[in-house]
């Protein structure tokens, strides 16, 4: 059992309802809502809505199209009129300054705090949360809403702290630049920097299997006659009912049963649609049949090998089918706009680390296996992150008991709904897992992190997903509050049941052959296990009711 404040000595100087963590899009919502229903809240961050304000590297931006990267709340789209469909860093910092004057958030927000630690007193039913500032504050209900891809991921390549470049990516233009990963940060980075860095060498692990993003700007006088005749609101009443949380759906037959000239039509279609409905808008048996994911992936390629002039390279970048490096959509393609086209250009080398691996780092550069040294200004990281558990388990959180969620997780994550974890009383988690707001304020000295985010965390459009999750959170609060309960707690065996739900969904589909952040795969160490529910939205929310509508089935009050 945990101390109480008046025996370990942390006297609280303030007392909440609520403390919530992280202002990305969902701590700012459940600010909103809570505050809405008349609790005194506060949420605690790192500087501005943090991914916004950090992922400022070359190209960063969204590839959820507008206006569902957006909040559906208040009328706010009536004001606010995006201007390319998938909007970049910058308009998205503009677009948080709008929201948080629009919903006067600001003066709940502490600014340059983060949350170092908290500790659940069971004697008096709260929490009690230290900040970075010393400060501790007393809450009953304590919110975590830091995001998936809170904790950046660096491999530790030998003699990384030898090499002597410079780190900042404002200084790109003519320098000599490494971009080592090829995930959705380093696609977006390597297009934007290629045509305007003196010589870049990107060095590939795993192909990414980009998708076109289309994008276009978008024109104000047609967004405004859509707004007009009530699209927008149509939008966002229908992303919360769908799989993806866009307003888009899976295409409900099987490619199995269509002819090839239809399902060829289709792809046809799908692809010059762009963003994500070749991916999460085709047929439903795509990421479960392994015969009509082939076709897929086959698809992909004869796109794009015919953009790519250098046959060494087409075949790493996009190979036959015979080669592929995973089925078809089983990690999370990224949405490309002129990709494949920079590594035409004469200034941009591509080399494969599978074949010829990082050896060391040294003070020019890198010495690779094959002896070769290659010499850098600019080194960047765009190695990913320990996703999910990751940014949660850096807080030093203890719950009920006394144990550390670092401990009861370390041989894999374990919750209800992804939104609360048994022994951890009145806390909730907003677009975690099954859905630590701090990037180094230090960062490395020698290269550059880049890093970026994103519930079913991974397959769902973020702000469609932290709106329903902040709801049922705000429910379950009010339904303590209306009934006297000091507590909230979800049962073990609840979750038990929830991970099996995940798991068995997970392992039907091909995903189960997934090597990367899905599965915690990415991180040397962690444990292996589904870390998103891929059953959907509409299906997740359902059961969220569902278990809500029955008393908070698999939860216990005190
Ligand atoms: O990270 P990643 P990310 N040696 O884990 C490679 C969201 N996001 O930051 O595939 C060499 O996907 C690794 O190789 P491999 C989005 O949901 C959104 O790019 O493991 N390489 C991989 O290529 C995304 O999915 C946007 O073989 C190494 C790369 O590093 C999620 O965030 C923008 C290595 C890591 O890719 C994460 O994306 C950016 C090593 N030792 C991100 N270790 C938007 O558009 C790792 N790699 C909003």
């Amino acid at each position: 059992m945990s101390p109480s404040a008046e025996t370990n000595g942390t006297i609280p100087s303030r007392k909440l309802d609520v403390l919530i963590v992280g202002a990305g899009f969902g701590g700012l919502y459940q600010l909103y809502v809570m505050r809405k229903q008349g609790y005194n809240c506060k949420l605690s961050l790192i500087m501005l809505p943090r991914i916004w304000y950090w992922n400022c590297y070359p190209g960063a931006r969204v590839d959820s199209h507008a206006p569902l990267y957006g909040y559906s709340i208040e009328g706010l789209y009536k004001d606010w009129t995006w201007t390319e469909r998938f909007p970049g860093g910058e308009e998205l910092r503009q677009y948080f300054d709008y929201v948080d004057k629009r919903l006067d958030l600001s003066k709940d927000i502490e600014l340059n705090t983060s949350v170092d630690a908290a500790e659940f007193d069971t004697n008096a039913s709260v929490w009690r949360v230290t900040l970075s500032t010393g400060e501790v504050i007393e809450c009953k209900y304590f919110v975590l809403g830091t995001g998936f891809a809170a904790k950046n991921y660096v491999p530790d390549f030998k003699g990384m702290e030898r090499f002597k470049g410079i780190m900042h990516h404002t200084y790109l233009k003519g320098k000599k630049v490494a971009v080592i990963g090829t995930g959705a940060s380093g696609v977006q980075t390597i297009q934007e920097i290629g045509p305007e860095v003196g010589h870049l060498t990107v060095l590939q692990r795993t192909p990414n299997l980009c998708i076109p993003m289309r994008q276009r700007k978008l024109d104000p006088v047609v967004e405004a006659e859509l707004k007009n005749q009530g699209e927008y609101e149509k939008i966002f009443k229908t992303r919360g009912g769908t799989f993806t949380g866009f307003e888009f759906e899976w295409i409900y037959i099987n490619a199995a049963d269509a002819t090839e000239a239809e399902v060829r039509e289709t792809y046809e279609r799908l692809w010059e649609m762009g963003g994500f409905n070749f991916w999460v808008g085709t047929y439903q048996d795509v990421l479960y049949n392994q015969e009509v994911n082939d076709g897929a992936y086959k698809f992909w390629a004869e796109k794009h090998r015919a953009r790519i002039n250098d046959p060494r390279k087409r075949d790493l970048l996009a190979p036959l089918l015979e080669n592929q490096p995973h089925a078809w959509g089983i990690k999370r393609p990224c949405l490309e706009q002129r990709y494949y086209e920079v590594y035409n250009q004469e200034n941009v080398d591509l080399i494969s680390v599978k074949e010829n691996p990082i050896d060391t780092f040294t003070e020019k550069g890198i010495l690779m296996s094959d002896g070769q040294e290659l010499e850098f200004d600019v080194i960047l990281l765009a190695t990913g992150f320990d996703t999910q558990t990751g940014g949660l388990v850096q807080i030093d959180i203890k719950g009920a008991d006394g144990i550390t969620l670092k401990d009861k997780w370390a041989k894999g994550a374990w919750t209800n709904l992804g939104m609360t974890t048994n022994g951890f009383p009145n806390m909730f988690i907003l677009y975690g897992l099954q859905g630590k707001p701090y990037i180094p304020l230090t960062p490395l000295s020698f290269v550059v992190v880049i890093d970026a985010i994103t519930a079913p965390t991974a397959f769902a459009n973020g702000p469609t997903l932290v709106e329903v999750q902040g709801d049922w959170i705000s429910d379950a609060i009010n339904y303590c509050e209306k009934n006297n309960k000091k507590t909230m707690d979800s049962t073990a065996l609840s979750e038990a049941r929830w991970t099996k739900i995940v798991d068995d969904m997970w392992n039907t589909s091909l995903f189960r052959f997934t090597q990367g952040w899905y599965n915690g795969s990415n991180i040397p160490g962690k444990t292996k296990q589904a870390l998103n529910y891929t059953g959907g939205v509409n299906k997740y929310m359902a059961e969220a009711r569902r278990i809500a509508e029955a008393g908070y089935e698999g939860y216990v009050f005190d």
